[in-house]
């Protein structure tokens, strides 16, 4: 079986112009030298959806289910090609009939069934699991309009749908359908899977769960609908909600819909295979990304009682030990309480069992931090994953030493075995081999491509490090790639910047404690100094990209700010020729891999201790660019790597920032009062030329919000952040230095591979084979 479609693949690659003319001619009645763009685009797609359906599946005894509310796969043509190993077939291919592969995967819509880093995470993950050969898959939803799509009118954010599902796509629908019961109201799921091929290796699914009534015509202007019906909205949307507002019954039908579809379908599974259930571990194992799939522990349970036979105690054994869950933030508004309230209205079946999940722990413990249900009767969603579960990740070294020391100290008392830390990491397939061609055949050409399967040998490039043509050449794929960003940034934002400036980028997820804030009072302060007749050596870039959650009132703030300096410096004679502003539209994983090879500075600014992980900053140091951060999450560990020559660090220590967190000492006025730096900066965002820009009611709260509160400690650490970054600008213009800074990050990347992270999943917790 496994070599007979071994070499139905063989045939179909070796034949790949014959199928591709075949399928184009069925298609559309053209040649392949006829078709559109868009066309080719379809016909490439339904060639590579049959060459993955005739590959071998990765399999084995035990499989891992990654479960998980958000995939961010970003597009899928290129890196499906790539990891076939035909993308220069492919690409050859089409040139010869007078087209061009890149432009071509520009047509492809982008997915974006993810906020940020948990779900760019478990899209990384897949691609690794898949090419070290492991039997898993990641089980989600299918959110028809996913993320919403980022529209700037009069500087400020609105909410479009993204409509990305298309009559062509990576879905392929399957006749798997299962009842989902909301106490007594049945709705029926439909499961979708996408294929996900390992570089040099088989293919594992992403199996997403959909609902046969859902009506896309309910969503009115922007991304309105009518949250009360369920049955035509439930998989609608990605609810917009990156760790900072409180969810709502909405996303608690999603969360149940999602695991209890995947209960059922690894139970189908467990009895297609005639796996003894009592041994579900040896076969199974649920890796919980964050807390929103920890209904599953629950679901199980009452399964495994309900309709199996088991006793309670045997049920919450074996459940136990096959669940696993990860954390990816100590932020406590983001750590998922819901309302018992809540639960009975939508899952009042489960609601018995997690009272006896927690009845079990109260009468044990006697600690209130470590109880599942609390005073106020809200249902702390990680406290069942710790105790009903068999081991609990950090995503990075810090951010698993905080949670056993201050966050989870508690749980950590109690299980100190459960506790592990898996530094995240990225594909290189897309963030290497996808976005930057170039550098990666010149890693090739100059090391080897050995780096390709095994991320250390990029290590091998230190050799180098005093080689003038070496560092040379990484300097021109750097400018290549400003370049090619000016001209799509021209394209697409109407603004047209300089390659010869440097490019200090900062693009994730809006929220105050990654400071964005902190960049923009940074620029502010730049401006100013411009104004004054202190000019920059080197004109500066500063580029941003971030979606904010439509509810977060500050952070729609934070985007209005940016939007006005972009406004104010860019139309300034005075100060355009030494600094451009430009928030991006809509960013998205597409955009990401524009920006990431482009950048030179990498901003990664958060307030320590706040930043579970960070991955954008693995991207960046994998494309040469050097990180400007705090002592936070990865970039921890990259500091580590590099060493203190090659990164540039500022900021308080977490610790610090722990203590005045616990001690409430803080008062950022007294910031404001002592520095006429941080105060000039301050005050812009209410002075004449700001308002003038911009609106009066944002700026004035965001203003008051950094004068009266400040939760994430923005002034604490502006004034140090101004002295690096203008360290970091000048050093810029030791040009032979600079670049053996980036040679040294781009080797000192390969530990940041997924592959790396997954092999130590499976080492410590899945344990496959
Ligand atoms: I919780 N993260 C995220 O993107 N969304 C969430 O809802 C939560 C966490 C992020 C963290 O903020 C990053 O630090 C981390 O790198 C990423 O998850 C992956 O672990």
């Amino acid at each position: 079986m496994t070599k007979q479609t071994n070499l139905q693949k063989d045939v179909l690659v070796l034949n790949m112009e014959q199928q591709l003319e075949e399928i184009a001619g069925q298609m559309f009645g053209k040649t392949v030298s006829e078709l559109t763009d868009a066309e080719t685009y379809y016909v490439l797609l339904v060639y590579v959806k049959r060459l993955m359906a005739v590959s071998d599946e990765n399999e084995g005894e035990k499989k891992v289910y990654y479960i998980s509310a958000e995939f961010l796969i970003g597009k899928l043509l290129s890196n499906n090609l790539i990891n076939l190993r035909i993308y220069h077939r492919v690409e050859e291919f089409l040139k010869s009939k007078g087209k061009n592969l890149a432009m071509i995967e520009e047509i492809e819509p982008e997915p974006s069934l993810g906020n940020g880093g948990l779900g760019r995470l478990a899209a990384c993950f897949l691609d690794s699991i898949a090419t070290l050969g492991f039997p898993g898959e990641g089980i989600g939803l299918n959110y028809h309009f996913g993320l919403f799509k980022q529209v700037f009118k009069d500087r400020l954010q609105n909410a479009e749908k993204n409509d990305w599902i298309e009559e062509y796509s990576w879905l392929t629908k399957t006749d798997v359908t299962f009842d989902v019961y909301f106490g007594e109201r049945k709705v029926t799921s439909r499961l979708y899977d996408i294929d996900t091929v390992g570089y040099h290796s088989g293919v594992n699914k992403l199996r997403l769960f959909d609902i046969e009534s859902v009506d896309e015509s309910i969503v009115k202007d922007g991304i309105d609908f009518d949250k009360e019906d369920i049955e035509k909205n439930l998989t609608l949307f990605l609810y917009p909600d990156d760790s900072d507002e409180a969810g709502h019954l909405l996303r608690i039908y999603q969360q149940y819909f999602m695991v209890c579809n995947a209960a059922q379908l690894i139970l189908r599974e467990m009895k297609e295979k005639k796996y003894d259930l009592r041994k579900m571990y040896d076969h199974a194992v649920i890796q919980i990304n964050d807390t929103h799939p920890t209904m599953i522990i629950p679901e199980l349970i009452r399964i495994l009682v309900e309709e199996k036979a088991f006793t309670m105690d045997e049920a919450i054994e074996v459940v136990g030990k096959t669940c696993a869950y990860t954390n990816h933030t100590i932020l406590a508004e983001a750590l998922e309480k819901w309302p018992l309230a809540y639960l009975e209205k939508v899952v009042p079946q489960l609601v018995p069992y997690i009272k006896e999940l927690d009845r079990r722990v109260s009468e044990k413990y006697s600690d209130p931090k470590v109880q599942i249900i609390d005073e106020d009767d809200r249902v702390h969603m990680a406290h069942i994953d710790i105790h009903y579960g068999f081991s609990v990740n950090g995503v990075a070294a810090i951010h698993t030493e905080i949670l056993k020391d201050t966050e989870l100290n508690a749980f950590y008392k109690i299980y100190p075995e459960k506790f592990n830390n898996k530094t995240n990491g990225i594909t290189f397939r897309r963030w290497l081999g996808g976005c930057n061609r170039e550098l990666t055949h010149f890693l090739a050409d100059t090391i080897g491509d050995g780096f390709k399967k095994d991320a250390d040998k990029l290590e091998k490039l230190l050799e180098y490090q005093d080689d003038e043509r070496v560092l040379d050449r990484l300097g021109e794929i750097k400018m290549n790639r400003k370049k090619d960003l000016v001209s799509y940034i021209e394209k697409a934002e109407g603004i047209t910047l300089d390659p010869e400036s440097i490019f200090d980028i900062q693009i994730k997820r809006l929220h105050e404690y990654k400071r964005q804030q902190m960049n923009a009072l940074y620029i502010i302060h730049k401006y100013l100094e411009i104004k004054g007749g202190k000019k920059p050596v080197r004109p500066l870039t500063f580029i941003f990209g971030a979606k904010a959650a439509p509810a977060y009132v500050i952070a729609q703030d934070i985007i209005h700010l940016i939007l006005v300096l972009q406004e104010i410096v860019n139309n300034d004679p005075d100060v355009s020729p030494y600094m451009k502003v430009v928030m991006v539209e809509n960013y998205n994983v597409s955009y990401a891999e524009k920006l990431i090879p482009a950048c030179d500075i990498s901003e990664q600014i958060s307030l320590a201790s706040k930043e579970a992980s960070g991955t954008g900053n693995m991207k960046f140091m994998l494309n040469g660019a050097v990180t400007l951060g705090t002592s936070d999450g990865a970039n921890v560990e990259i500091h580590e790597l590099v060493g203190d020559d090659n990164i540039y660090i500022f900021g308080e220590k977490s610790e610090t920032v722990i203590a005045h967190y616990e001690k409430a000492d803080y008062v950022s006025k007294e910031y404001y009062e002592k520095s006429p730096v941080i105060k000039e900066a301050v005050d812009f965002i209410i002075g004449k030329q700001a308002l003038a820009a911009g609106h009066k009611e944002n700026l004035e709260r965001l203003y008051k919000e950094l004068l009266n509160k400040d939760w994430f400690m923005t002034l604490l650490d502006l004034e140090d952040y101004i002295a690096v970054k203008d360290k970091a600008f000048a050093d810029y213009e030791d040009r032979q230095k600079w670049k053996k800074m980036m040679l040294v990050n781009i080797a000192k990347a390969g530990f940041f591979s997924s592959d790396r992270t997954i092999a130590e999943y499976n080492r410590d917790i899945w344990k496959l084979k």
